[in-house]
């Protein structure tokens, strides 16, 4: 049957002030070098892409702090424009596909995502070895990496300072439309929070026994059980085994193999309600020249899947492969 052209908005997003290495921000350059977009077209069938090119930000809360929350003023300065942009994107009717930059710009595209659909209307999948649940009181290393879901939970808001220069931000994303799959490197307070509030979460012990397909149709249920949201999946590349994605900068062994982060991405292209995607943590200056390649090649293959690899028509001139009758 005749498929619809699906429409995509690409942004790059070089931020790397969420945590303490340097070379996260190169992500998004690599992944295109590396042949993103051809390989989208190649492989996807009728996409209409616009390239919304590189995003940058001015810091005009310079002076802003949170204790234990490092560049707080810059993370706080792009999220606000990330979260316009990711808006923008969005009432332009695209899936807006980000490429990171760390993890703390989830706090800006999540953001931009419900202030374009409203937060009843969004379910979120992180797919991550870590929860990224930290609030600047619990976190260990002050990395506004390991922060984002925590800033964005409304569950959670009181149990945060005041954000200075925030006051454009308000927490909308309720951890009932939240599921998390892959995780293996949970803080103590991370996983209490998790507790207490009923998070919906399947780690590598629930993909290990029940395989990925069931966790995959589990977390969607879970964090929307209408079938009806608008998905964001904020996909840390760190969610795959490191044998898989070498280059990233916190990674944990024992994670998901290529094939299931392929597979996870398929199954949310099959709802057809995929709003919006990050891919994260992707950081080409960490590891050898091959591990690098693994690495880009791994999140290009899991990015096509998500925007219908080999599940969408591709138009061909017949001719060209039969010959003729
Ligand atoms: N939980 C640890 C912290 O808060 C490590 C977080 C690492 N985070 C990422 N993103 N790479 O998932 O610092
Ligand atoms: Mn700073
Ligand atoms: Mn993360
Ligand atoms: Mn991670």
């Amino acid at each position: 049957a005749a498929q619809d052209v699906l429409k995509i908005g690409i942004l790059d997003v070089p931020f790397e002030k969420g945590q303490d290495k340097s070379g996260v921000a190169k992500g998004p350059q690599k992944l295109r070098e590396a042949g993103l977009i051809d390989k989208l077209n190649e492989c996807c069938g009728s996409l209409d892409i616009k390239d919304y090119g590189e995003f940058s930000y001015k810091n005009n809360c310079k002076d802003a702090q949170v204790s234990n929350m490092k560049h707080y003023d810059d993370v706080i300065s792009c999220s606000k424009e990330l979260s316009d942009k990711v808006e923008e994107i969005v009432r332009d009717d695209r899936i807006c596909l980000t490429l990171g930059g760390d993890h703390s710009i989830g706090i800006g595209t999540i953001h931009g995502h419900i202030k374009a659909r409203n937060d009843e209307n969004i379910a979120v999948l992180w797919v991550d070895a870590h929860a990224d649940l930290n609030t600047n009181q619990t976190s260990t290393s002050g990395n506004a990496h390991g922060m984002p879901m925590a800033f964005l939970a409304k569950e959670l808001a009181s149990f945060w300072p005041s954000r200075p220069g925030a006051e454009w931000f308000t927490p909308r994303l309720s951890v009932r439309n939240l599921a998390y799959i892959g995780l293996r490197s949970v803080d103590p307070y991370e996983n209490a929070i998790m507790h207490n509030l009923g998070i919906s979460y399947f780690d590598m012990f629930d993909i290990q026994r029940y395989g990925i397909d069931a966790v995959v149709s589990a977390a969607l249920d879970k964090m929307d059980p209408h079938h009806n949201k608008a998905i964001h999946v904020s996909f840390d590349i760190d969610s795959l085994d490191p044998l898989e994605a070498p280059s990233t900068g916190t990674p944990v062994r024992g994670g998901l193999l290529l094939r299931e982060g392929i597979h996870i991405m398929s199954a949310v292209y099959k709802t057809g309600r995929l709003g919006a995607m990050d891919m994260v943590e992707v950081n080409p200056m960490i590891g050898s020249e091959s591990d690098v390649d693994k690495t880009l090649s791994a999140a290009i293959h899991i990015i096509i899947a998500a925007f219908g690899r080999n599940k969408r028509e591709i138009k061909a001139d017949m001719q060209h492969i039969l010959p003729p009758i």
